[in-house]
Formats: structure tokens, sequence, C-alpha cells
């Protein structure tokens, strides 16, 4: 079992999410989608009750694609956690939907930001450019790319690429959404950080068609995590409430793969620079995104 009282490499995740592949044989299933630029393997986790039915919706998680937002991959783990070896509390959550969730996207930035303190704020990919080094990965879908927020410049935090799709990263996240596209009822990406629900559209000022849907999403993770702890997300529109930003996964996973509920959390702010949450809080920190994720989860199994 993974403690939650460090941050984890990529391949301990890796290793710890075959290992239970071995360990539940009959719920859950691993499977390689590709690999980064640097030729890590990227995986998704596949976790379902047992019961063999292939029709289910799906709830896709996904972690790490922002490098320096440590705490989402450890919220990723947490979930896997819960659903897994966590189970009996949380079948229900499995009756009807597979959970698919996809723990370190964008692997190569993570590890860099691991490999020194001189590196631990780095944010996007790690292909060589011109002049610098990645892509912002939550600007590089194909979604109104370009259209607000992004950046042409390849030194600059939210460079979208040279094209769409430019990062093997976003590829297979892309590809992993089109094979469950119009089975996902429910897609989060977990970020840090601010405390924020974020919903479509993010690429401009613009309310989505089923915006009630996700606003009541929204606040069923707000008032959560309200009575849990006391603590208050902001819940709204990401262009309206954040900022705009186009060619992002949230908008994608929305528009082209037709999740029916897309949603960013921005988990909260923690260490010096809101990004670093010490480690010794890391298990406050997921247990109480849990308790929102779980109201969100619960919402959409009971009425999307
Ligand atoms: O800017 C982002 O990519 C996200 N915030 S972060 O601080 N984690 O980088 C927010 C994305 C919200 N969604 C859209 N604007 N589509
Ligand atoms: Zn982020």
């Amino acid at each position: 079992r993974l403690g939650t009282d460090c941050y984890r490499s990529h391949g301990e995740i890796n290793d710890w999410i075959e290992e239970l592949q071995q360990k539940y044989p009959e719920r859950v299933f691993v499977k390689q989608v590709g690999f980064s630029y640097e030729h890590r393997e990227l995986k998704t986790i596949t976790i379902t009750n047992g019961d063999g039915r292939k029709d289910k919706k799906v709830i896709f998680v996904d972690s790490g694609m922002h490098a320096r937002e440590w705490i989402s991959p450890s919220t990723g783990i947490y979930v896997i956690q819960q659903l897994v070896e966590n189970f009996e509390e949380n079948k229900a959550l499995l009756e009807n939907f597979d959970w698919i969730v996809m723990p370190i996207i964008n692997a190569d930035g993570y590890e860099y930001t691991r490999s020194s303190p001189a590196n631990r704020m780095w944010r996007k990919t790690r292909q060589p450019y011109k002049t610098c080094t990645g892509v912002d990965p939550n600007r590089n879908f194909d979604f109104m790319y370009g259209f607000a927020g992004t950046s042409t410049l390849t030194c600059m935090e939210t460079y979208r690429g040279p094209q769409p799709f430019s990062e093997p990263e976003t590829v297979v996240l892309r590809d992993v959404l089109l094979s469950l596209k119009g089975k996902i009822s429910f897609y989060l990406t977990l970020h840090s950080h601010g405390a924020y629900l974020l919903y479509p559209y993010g690429y401009d000022r613009i309310l989505a068609p089923n915006t009630n849907e996700l606003e009541d999403v929204a606040q069923a993770g707000f008032n959560a995590i309200y009575n849990y702890s006391k603590r208050e997300y902001q819940v709204g529109n990401a262009a309206i409430l954040l900022y705009p930003a186009a060619g992002a996964s949230d908008d994608y996973a929305y528009a082209v793969a037709d999740a029916r509920i897309a949603i960013t959390m921005e988990l909260p702010s923690g260490g010096k620079k809101g990004f670093d949450p010490p480690p010794s809080d890391i298990k406050s920190y997921v247990e109480e995104s849990w308790v929102g994720i779980l109201a969100m989860a619960k919402k959409v199994i009971e009425k999307y």
C-alpha cells in the first residue's frame, strides 16, 4: 500500500498500479497507452467491480498534467486507493460505472521537477524547441487551439507548441479520450492550485450548453468540501472565473470526446509557492479532496 507520507516518483506509481493488477486481477486492468517524449511509460488503470459488464459508462480522472503540481498525482493515487483497496466501502461507485485513472500524464516534466530543487517549479513537457524546452500540455489540445490565453513563444509557461498535439503526452491522452468517446459521463482533471472547481468552456467566456448540469455537479463538490473542512472552493466557468485558456484537456474532453460533465479541479494551495504542500500535509489534502470528488461522482452517478 502506498502511504501518503511522501510524493511518489513516476516509476513508483507505475510499479504500484501494476501490483494492484496482480493483486486484484478480476477488478483492475492496467494498460500501457504510450510513451512520453523521454520514453517513459504512460499507463491507465481501469477499475471495475469485476462483474464483467462491458457496457458501462466511464468516469475518467487524470492527474499530473502540469509538472510542478505534485498534489495532483497524489490525489490521483488516493482515488485509485479508495476504489481498489477500499472497495467494500466504495463499490456502489462501480456498479454502473467503470473508473479510468491516468495518474501521470506529463511524466517527463514531473520527474524533472523531482530531479533538483532548481527545477521544482517546471510546468511544461520536456521536448526541446528552438530556444527553450517544453510545451504547456494544457494548451496543446485541438479544440479552439490558440484562441486565447496561450503563447506562440517557446520560452513562455503557456507555450502552446508548434501545432496541436505536438507533444506525445497529449497525443496519448487524446487517443485514450477518443477511444471512450460518448461513454464518458464525467471527466475530472486534477490540477493545482487555488481551490477552484472549473467547468467548460475555458477557451473563451462562453457558457457551455449544459451549464446547469456542470454547475450542479461542481456545487455538489463545493458543498461536500465546505461541510467537511469549511474550505470554500470557488465554482464557475473556467474562462470567466479564472482566465480564458484555449487548447486545454477539459474543453477537449467535453467538446470533442463528448464527456457530459468535465471539471478541472484546482486543488488547494500549499507551501511557499502554492504548488508545494509539505509531505506531512499530503494526507489531509487528499482526504479532503476525495470528499469533493466522491460527492461530484455521486451526483453524476445518480443523475447522468
Ligand atoms: O491554466 C491552466 O491550464 C489551469 N490552471 S493551472 O494553474 N493548473 O495551470 C486551468 C485550466 C482551466 N481550463 C480551461 N481554461 N480550459
Ligand atoms: Zn495545472
